[in-house]
């Protein structure tokens, strides 16, 4: 069993019920539980010319191997009506794996710590709300290091999920 963090977005069809249609998918999944949910948080695309975000971040225990995990999420991309015509394209609904426990990953289909978490204040404040006050990254950064180097500036934390 692994403590696992989602990324979860949308800027297409209706991004709030996409979240909670999403959130409602990942606690059907086979050995996982949905352990907390952050607030949801609207922001600017960061491409020019797209909707804006909606964003959160969910808490997942789990006992699915980092593949089965990403194979359940490009499901529930699909089911939600995904269509990958261009990278970084506006989309119903993008989950990106996180953090998957203390592990590492770096496989062709699967890059664990997410790539741009550590830039992205529309994934650092909703992971701020659910993981401990002194919570370390496996590759040794400190949350709250990342926090102070990311301004919320742009982020607008919605009243109730
Ligand atoms: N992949 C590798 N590592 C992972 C991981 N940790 N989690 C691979 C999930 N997938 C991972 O992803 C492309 C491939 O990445 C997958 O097939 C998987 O094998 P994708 O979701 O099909 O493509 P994408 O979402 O267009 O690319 P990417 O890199 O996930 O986009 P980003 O970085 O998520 O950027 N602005 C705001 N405000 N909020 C946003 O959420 N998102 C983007 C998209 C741009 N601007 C945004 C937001
Ligand atoms: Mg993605």
């Amino acid at each position: 069993m692994e403590r696992i963090y989602i990324g979860m977005g949308s800027n297409l069809a209706a991004p709030d019920r996409q979240l909670r249609c999403a959130i409602e998918a990942l606690a059907h999944l086979p050995g996982t539980r949905v352990a907390g949910v952050s607030a949801f948080y609207q922001s600017d695309s960061l491409l020019t010319g797209q909707p804006r975000y909606t964003n959160a971040v969910a808490a997942l225990d789990s006992s699915l191997a980092p593949l089965e995990l990403l194979d359940a999420l490009q499901a529930i991309e699909n089911d939600q009506g995904r269509e990958r015509l261009e990278r970084w394209g506006p989309r119903t609904l993008d989950l990106d794996i996180l953090l998957f426990g203390d592990q590492l990953i770096d496989e062709p289909r699967l890059k664990v710590p997410h790539y741009q978490m550590h830039l992205r204040a529309f994934v650092l404040y909703p992971l701020a709300e659910l993981a401990p006050a002194d919570f370390l990254l496996p590759d040794g950064q400190h949350l709250s290091d990342l926090l102070a180097a990311c301004p919320f500036a742009g982020l607008e934390r919605l009243a109730i999920a």
